[in-house]
């Protein structure tokens, strides 16, 4: 099914189960090269939600600020390749949310262990603000926070569970967005954890 929550934004219900087993081999094969960790913000906390990177560019987060580089800032070395299962996903997901010829870059992977929480807050480190984004949610549910172009605006609650694919662009692209503390609601395959992962146009 597809739920449209915003002018530009949908969720298209299960959308990756049929790939499931691929996009978690390539979560492994990105984990072993470059291992989740938690950065810290420049406010100097470590955050809740643990990440790495794939494809050509990565997010990173420091003392001095959030930035997309091409190196994974612990080792030197080029973040891992985007697994082609990453690649032809949020091809197809884009296409079917009318966003055609979307060419990512770079893929921020997201793991949530029970409490961890994203609070309210832009993407816009990206370049080009008329790419969308592509999130796949795998694992434990979450309740995903959609609000308006100002931190004070409502939030509308969206739960997200394994295998759904949010598309957001065009003028929701700059919406304030966040995700609840997890609750620990076990996978039956994945155990307590959830992994959201964000394809993206960075450079
Ligand atoms: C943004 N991740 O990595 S993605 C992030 O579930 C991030 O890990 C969240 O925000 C996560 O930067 C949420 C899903 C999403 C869906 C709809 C949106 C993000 C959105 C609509 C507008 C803006
Ligand atoms: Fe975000």
């Amino acid at each position: 099914g597809r739920e449209r929550i915003g002018a530009q934004s949908v969720v298209l219900r299960g959308y990756a189960l049929p790939a499931a087993r691929a996009l978690l081999a390539g979560v492994d094969a990105v984990r072993r090269e470059a291992p989740f960790r938690h950065m810290v913000t420049p406010g100097g906390l470590p955050m809740s939600v643990a990440l790495t990177n794939c494809g050509d560019f990565g997010w990173t987060s420091d003392e001095r600020g959030y930035r997309y580089t091409r190196e994974d800032p612990r080792t030197g070395l080029p973040w891992p390749a985007m697994p082609e299962a990453f690649d032809t996903l949020a091809r197809e997901a884009a296409r079917a949310a009318d966003f055609p010829g979307f060419a990512p870059d770079a893929c921020l992977v997201n793991r949530y262990q029970p409490g961890a929480r994203l609070s309210l807050h832009q993407d816009k480190d990206e370049r080009d603000y008329d790419a969308p984004i592509v999130s796949v949610s795998l694992g434990m549910p979450a309740v995903f926070l959609f609000g308006g172009h100002e931190r004070g605006d409502k939030a509308v609650h969206v739960p997200l569970f394994h295998g759904d694919v949010v598309v957001w662009g065009g003028v929701d692209r700059l919406r304030y967005h966040g995700v609840l503390p997890l609750k620990d609601r076990p996978h039956p395959t994945l155990g307590s954890v959830r992994i959201n992962f964000t394809i993206r146009k960075a450079g």
